[in-house]
Order: structure tokens, then C-alpha cells, then sequence
């Protein structure tokens, strides 16, 4: 992104319709949509892709599980993920799903012309291959049941007669291309991966599956589906009306900066351009490839079942400080930890007690000490106040030029940091110059128009420079400088220091980012997770349900008798019931399941009385794996209904006498 762009496209990747979306896809997307309006900002033509991958064996079996048409699985989930990402601020330019007809005209234009050129040829590949990966793996040695590194799940043998795609051939132009190119691939870690990987050589790759019947029909094979990584890969250009008849933007947007996370980035930075060089298309502008969100030190991931559910992370935490979050705690291209505690401290440090302090302050002494009307000092003013003024205006026009040289190099927790520090001196100079005191002497009143119009002119670069990331503080905090329009359209390029029309009256002053009570919102956020299993003891914080089916599931949702005979339930009786301190939705219960008793936690605290539930007969589900929720470890699932329209529970139970350890088949 060094290189001057008039037209900015930026993509992300389009991602898998199985399961809900977690804070990872919202973390590649807010970047993604920050760098848009950043650009845009900038007056630069620019374009935002994001979408939803819907095809493919893993979104047929997602389907199957839940028991409906895969249609209305992928229409239900699309719009979930438009929802989620519609609630962080997030507004993409076009929103692509390969289900579009657009899009099936685009891919199958692709296959003809890779065809067309010779690069596709019919054989047979046989090979262990990970269904949550959508990808053959390499397996050491002799393992007969080898799992998938990243899904950590079973891998399963597949063989099938498939089309290849000749990658073989492009080894030397690939090691050319990043030698020529070596931006193309970045950050650098990304880049020498990538380079070892393409040196140790390239097999030729498979793309298309005859065991999958959810997908795009081969051209003139339609036995054949096309591989979904291929058909996933087009959608940069199909988006843009590449190989279709619906958009005409390839020639103005094309080439992008594609967004991908490292676990995507061998696809991105070799199957791609090399399909793109084989089609005589332009390569991308940049793969840039970040680190990845860990959960409890792991990726987070709806296979692992670790996610953050952006529901709930939505309800507790404002669009702009979660997108502040992932911006500045998050050096993009690495790993990151995402803790609701760290987000709080941010949260609490720099914007509650950085930039809203800051913008607070400065309008609260403009109104009372220059009845809220921007001062407009006189020249004439001592040396010693010319220079800190001059100082403070040096260093917030650094803050500009950083911001904007981090964020052309994608490090925006550098450009965040900037501006901060430019904060802090700012927050100094207000200190040193004690304008609550300068207030009080008459002949110190220049002083005093010279700090505060100073000041003002800081919180307004600052609240232009941070509108990509913070749309609606910004926006928030523009108005009460009693700035007109919108801030978004303002170029940080175009600002000019003191270019304040004269005696501008600042607006109501009101708190843009409060501080949180950490420990209070901590506790608010268990009892939300633990709400999202009512009935459930064992469900931990996941709601990315629901999980993709075990590898065998048959199709429509129905499953085998073996399958069912795998969940036990038994019938059993509460010994006791009682509340557990600080989780209100919580109650510990022992329930004699005949064989013995059993503590199980359930989320039935709003709706049961604990007295109430001695004796009562109940449905456990007895071999689920024990889950620690609150310290205490729960044993079992107690069944329930879960009634619409709160999903209240209603323990199942039963009519007639029935011994404990019964059980329900
Ligand atoms: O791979 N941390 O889709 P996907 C950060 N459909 N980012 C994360 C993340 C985490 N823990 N988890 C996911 C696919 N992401 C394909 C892509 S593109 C032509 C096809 C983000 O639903 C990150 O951007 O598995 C990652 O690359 C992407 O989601 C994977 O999404």
C-alpha cells in the first residue's frame, strides 16, 4: 500500500456459512471497513468486499444438522452475519454470496478460460482430507486415524476422479513474482512462509469434488461440482463484475488488498495468483495476512468452540470501542488474546480517560470560562506560551502524518499510539497552563484564549483523524465542537490549524465514552453467556451453534438410530437445589440418576423456585463430558422446552411413576 492509489479496493474473505459468526470474522471486517473509510476520507474512489462462502460439503452438513434445506440455512445465516457486522458500524460497498447467480456465471467463466488455456485436466486423487479446512492434508507416517492441526478433528479418507489445476507450472513465476514483488505477500513472516512453501515445490491441486452436489456444476461436466476454494477464490472479481453481465467495476477497482487471516494465506498468496496469472489477470495489490484472536490462548474458532459471540459482546460494548479494541490492542499481523478484561481497561484508559476526557475538558472550560464560544486569542502573547502552543501544534500535526504512514503500512496500533501520545501533550499542556486559574485573573485572559483554542484545535484534528476508526464518537464529538456536517467527509489532508471560523459556538457537551464498571459489566457478562444454554449446565459461552455435524450425518437433518442411542437420558430425582452466589440465571442442583448422584448446573434460575424442585422428577442427559462453570463442575444436562418468544425453560418430565435411572430411548 506504499505505492499512490487513486481507486482503493479492499476485501475480506468471505466466510463459511456453517456456523454464526464470531468476533474473528468481525476482526478482519472492521479492519477491512476502517481502511475504506479511511481512504474514502482521503476523497480516494474506494471499494469494500466482504460476503459469505455458502457452498461446499461443511454448509450441506451444517444443514443437515439443523435438520433444514440448505437454502434456507445459508438465507438464515447470511443474514446473521449481515446483522452482526451491520451492528459494529461495518458498511460494505457490496456484499457478495456465492449462491448469487452473478457469481456462478463469474467462477464457471473462470474454469472455461483456465480450460480454455490448457491449465485443467481431468484425474483421480485419493487423499486425507478435512472437511472443516475444505482441504486435502499432508499426513507423516502411518497414522490410520490422523487429525486436522487446526480443527483438531478426525480426518477422513477421500478418493474421487477430479479436475486438477496445473499449479505445478507456476512455481517459477510465483518465486518470481513475490522476487519482484516482495510487498505482495506481507507482513514479512507471511512472506517467507510463503517463499518456503513454493520453493519446496507445487504439486498440481485439485477443484472439483463429484461427492459434493451443493456447488457450482463443473462446465460441460456438471457430474463435477467445482472445488470451493476456487469457486470462493473468484469472488474478488466476480464481486466486480469479472466473467458476468451484472457489475462493470473490474477495469476501475481490480487489483485489491485482500484481508485474510493466516490460516488462509496459502490460498490467497499461491492457489490465487496463480490462477489469476493463468486466466492473463492482473495478480493482487497486497495478501495481507494477520495473526489470529485467541480465546484462552487458543484460536479462536467455531470448530474448537471457543468463540466470543459478538451478540453478546455487542450488547455490553459500543461498535466504536470494540473496533478501538482490535485496532490498538491488537498489532495487526500478530496473535492477539481477546479478553473482555483487557477491552474494559482499553476501553477505561484511552477513550474513556484519553479522548473523551480530553474533548470533555476542552469544551467544559470553553463554556464556562469563554461562554462556550471558541476564543480567538491575540497575537501578542508571551514566548514562553508561543512555544508551548507551537509545540503542542507540532506535535499533533506529527500525530497526523504517523497515523497516516502506520495505517499505509496496515500497523494501526502504531498510528493509534501516535495520536495518543500527541494526546498526552496536549493533556500536558492543559495541565501545565492551569486555564482554571488563568480564568481568574483578567489580564491573563489572552492566556487563557490561547490554551483553550489551542486545545480545541486538537480535539478537532483528533476527532477527523479517528473518524475511520471511531465513526461514531467522532462524529459525536465534531458536534459538539459545533463542527456542521459530517466529519467523515473531512480530509485530515485538508485541515488547517487555526482554519476554525471565528466565534464558532460549541454545542450541548455531553459524555462520548464513558468509563465501565469493570467488575459489575464482568459479572453481567457471565450471567449472558451463561444464559445462552438455558437449560444447559455443560454449554459453555458458545452460541456459534450450531456446530458442524459429525462427519457421518446423512443428509436433511435426519440421523441414524446409532446416533440417537449415543445421547443418554435418564430419569432422576432433585435431592437438593440452591442458588449459586452471583450467577442469577444458576442453579446448583444433585439429582439421584439411580446409579448415583450427580451435581448438574442449569440455567433455570428465573423460572424455578430451588424448594420448589425437591423431589421433582427430571430427564438428564448423563454422558455429556463435565463442564466448570462458576468454580463448580456440572455433571449433566437437565432437559427442558425452550419456550418462545424468551426461550423460558420448562423441565421435562413425567405424568406417570417412573424409577431414577430409566432410560429414555
Ligand atoms: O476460511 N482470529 O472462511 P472462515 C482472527 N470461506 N480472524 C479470524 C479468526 C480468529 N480467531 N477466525 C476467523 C474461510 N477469522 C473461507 C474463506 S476467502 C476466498 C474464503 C477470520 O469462515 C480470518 O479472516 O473460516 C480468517 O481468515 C477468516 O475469518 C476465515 O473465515
Amino acid at each position: 500500500m506504499s505505492d499512490p492509489v487513486k481507486t482503493f479496493y479492499v476485501t475480506t474473505p468471505i466466510y463459511y456459512v456453517n456456523a454464526k459468526p464470531h468476533l474473528g470474522h468481525l476482526y478482519t471486517t472492521l479492519i477491512a471497513d476502517t481502511l475504506a473509510r479511511y481512504h474514502r476520507q482521503r476523497g480516494v474512489d474506494s471499494f469494500f468486499l466482504t460476503g459469505t462462502d455458502e457452498r461446499g460439503i461443511n454448509i450441506e452438513r451444517a444443514a443437515a444438522a439443523r435438520g433444514i434445506p440448505v437454502q434456507q440455512h445459508v438465507d438464515e445465516m447470511v443474514k446473521e452475519f449481515r446483522e452482526t457486522f451491520a451492528a459494529f458500524g461495518i458498511e460494505e460497498s457490496r456484499w457478495i454470496r456465492t449462491t448469487d447467480a452473478f457469481h456462478r456465471e463469474g467462477v464457471q467463466s473462470l474454469w472455461r478460460v483456465l480450460a480454455e488455456k490448457g491449465f485443467i485436466y481431468k484425474g483421480k486423487y485419493e487423499g486425507w482430507f478435512c472437511p472443516y479446512c475444505n482441504e486435502y492434508k499432508d499426513v507423516e507416517g502411518h497414522d490410520e486415524n490422523p487429525q486436522c492441526s487446526t480443527h483438531e478433528k478426525p480426518l477422513e479418507i477421500l478418493a474421487e476422479e477430479s479436475y486438477f489445476f496445473k499449479l505445478s507450472e507456476f512455481q517459477e513465476k510465483l518465486l518470481e513474482l513475490y522476487k519482484t514483488r516482495p510487498g505482495i505477500v506481507q507482513p514479512e513472516s507471511r512472506r517467507n512462509e510463503v517463499l518456503s512453501f513454493v520453493s519446496g515445490g507445487l504439486k498440481d491441486i485439485s477443484i472439483s469434488r463429484v461427492s459434493v452436489k451443493w456447488g457450482i456444476p463443473v462446465p460441460g461436466d456438471d457430474r463435477h461440482t467445482i472445488y470451493v476454494w476456487f469457486d470462493a477464490l473468484a469472488n474478488y472479481i466476480t464481486a466486480l463484475g469479472w466473467g458476468n453481465r451484472k457489475y462493470q467495476e473490474f477495469d476501475r477497482y481490480w487489483p485489491a488488498l485482500h484481508l485474510v487471516g493466516k490460516d488462509i494465506i496459502r490460498f490467497h498468496a499461491v492457489y490465487w495468483p496463480a490462477f489469476l496469472m493463468a486466466a492473463g489477470l492482473e495478480v493482487p495489490h497486497i495478501v495481507f495476512a494477520h495473526g489470529m484472536l485467541l480465546s484462552g490462548g487458543r484460536k479462536m474458532s467455531k470448530t474448537l468452540g471457543n468463540v466470543i459471540d459478538p451478540v453478546i459482546l455487542r450488547k455490553f460494548f459500543t461498535s466504536d470501542q470494540v473496533r478501538f479494541f482490535c485496532l490498538r490492542e491488537i498489532v495487526f499481523g500478530l496473535d492477539g488474546d481477546f479478553t473482555y478484561d483487557s477491552l474494559i481497561d482499553r476501553v477505561n484508559s484511552d477513550l474513556a480517560g484519553g479522548l473523551g476526557n480530553l474533548s470533555s475538558r476542552t469544551l467544559t472550560m470553553i463554556r464556562n470560562f469563554c461562554s462556550g464560544r471558541v476564543p480567538t486569542p491575540r497575537e501578542s502573547v508571551s514566548e514562553g506560551m508561543k512555544a508551548q502552543v507551537e509545540k503542542v501544534r507540532l506535535a499533533v500535526k506529527r500525530s497526523v502524518s504517523d497515523f497516516d504512514e502506520a495505517f499505509n503500512q496496515c500497523n494501526f496500533s502504531r498510528g493509534l499510539e501516535s495520536v495518543w501520545a500527541a494526546m498526552a501533550a496536549v493533556d500536558k499542556f492543559i495541565s501545565d497552563a492551569a486555564p482554571w486559574n488563568l480564568a481568574k485573573e483578567t489580564e491573563r485572559m489572552n492566556d487563557l484564549h490561547w490554551v483553550l483554542s489551542t486545545a480545541y484545535e486538537a480535539v478537532r484534528h483528533f476527532a477527523v483523524l479517528l473518524s475511520p476508526v471511531l465513526p461514531c464518537g467522532a462524529q459525536d464529538i465534531w458536534g459538539q465542537l459545533g463542527q456542521s456536517g459530517t466529519v467523515a467527509s473531512v480530509s485530515p489532508d485538508e485541515l488547517v490549524w487555526g482554519g476554525v471560523e471565528k466565534g464558532t459556538s460549541i454545542n450541548e457537551i455531553k459524555g462520548v465514552f464513558p468509563r465501565m464498571d469493570k467488575e459489575q459489566t464482568m459479572d453481567q457478562i457471565k450471567q449472558s453467556e451463561e444464559a445462552v444454554t438455558p437449560a444447559s449446565g455443560t454449554g459453555k459461552s458458545d452460541s456459534a451453534a450450531p456446530a458442524p455435524a459429525a462427519p457421518k450425518a446423512a443428509s436433511d437433518g435426519v440421523i441414524s438410530i446409532e446416533e440417537f442411542a449415543k445421547v443418554e437420558m435418564r430419569v432422576g430425582t432433585v435431592q437438593t437445589a440452591e442458588r449459586i452466589p452471583k450467577a442469577d440465571r444458576l442453579l446448583k442442583l444433585t439429582v439421584d440418576i439411580g446409579t448415583e448422584i450427580r451435581q448438574v448446573l442449569a440455567g433455570i434460575a428465573l423460572y424455578y423456585e430451588p424448594e420448589s424442585l425437591i423431589g421433582r422428577r427430571v430427564v438428564v442427559v448423563t454422558n455429556l463430558a463435565p463442564r466448570k462453570m462458576r468454580g463448580l463442575e456440572s455433571n449433566g444436562m437437565v432437559v427442558a422446552a425452550s419456550v418462545e418468544p424468551d426461550g423460558r425453560p420448562v423441565l421435562a418430565t413425567f405424568t406417570e411413576d417412573v424409577p431414577n435411572g430409566a432410560r429414555l430411548k
